[in-house]
């Protein structure tokens, strides 16, 4: 299928139509709602709420055509034993991962917290990767399922934009993947540090990857069958 160009930074990016996967990162309510694990480490959560209208238009852009979507959650088992104690018992925080909040005990699976906000939630056929680390190929299945459904580039979205998005783009891009991070649909508890990271991924001739507005990734998108 002929590509795409968005027009990205640093330069174009060719989007392969049916071969690029929109990968959602942690779009839990346990990192954008109060009460839940990005609270209990003193952050004002409502920053990322910005990014839950133009992950939206994206996901509703992607189910429309029927291309592949990948949805992430930081998350752990119910024991906790894939939760190394150096990332349990870091920090001074409110409460910590496995503790009880009031959407249950944070970033555990199952918990309400845990979910991805209902704007977002995956449907039955769409790939759901809970991931232990703040990468989402680390301990999990994602390169295997991205081969599986044929995908080479990756179109990224998702919270927050410094630690788990940036971690996530920087292990695709080892493993050969084309990844674009559309810049309305990514935040930070830290603007600043999401300036920045949009910075470092298209530096040195996209030494991680490309950046565009979603404006410009969705009038790239070629028209539904
Ligand atoms: C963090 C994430 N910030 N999803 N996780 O701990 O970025």
């Amino acid at each position: 299928m002929n590509d795409t160009p968005i027009h990205a930074r640093p330069f174009d990016f060719r989007l392969q139509p049916g071969q690029a996967a929109l990968v959602i990162i942690d779009m839990q309510r346990d990192f954008i709602e109060p009460g839940g694990f990005g609270a209990s480490l003193g952050n004002d959560v409502s920053l990322l709420e910005a990014a839950i209208e133009p992950t939206r238009q994206l996901l509703q852009a992607w189910r429309e055509r029927g291309w592949p979507v990948v949805h992430t959650r930081e998350s752990h088992a119910p024991d906790l034993s894939d939760c190394p104690p150096a990332k349990r018992l870091r920090g001074n925080p409110a409460l910590r991962i496995g503790d009880a909040g009031p959407m249950g005990r944070l970033l555990v699976r199952g918990s309400v917290g845990c979910e991805i906000v209902p704007a977002l939630s995956p449907l039955p056929h769409e790939t759901v990767i809970d991931k232990p680390g703040k990468g989402a190929f680390h301990a999990t299945s994602l390169q295997h399922d991205l081969k599986r459904l044929g995908v080479t580039q990756l179109v990224v979205a998702g919270v927050t934009t410094e630690v788990c998005v940036q971690t996530t783009m920087r292990e695709a891009n080892d493993r050969g993947f084309d990844a674009l991070l559309v810049e309305e649909a990514t935040a930070s508890y830290f603007p600043a540090f999401k300036a920045a990271t949009i910075e470092m991924i298209v530096a040195q001739g996209g030494i991680v990857g490309w950046a565009a507005p979603l404006a410009a990734v969705l009038a790239a998108l070629p028209e539904p069958l």
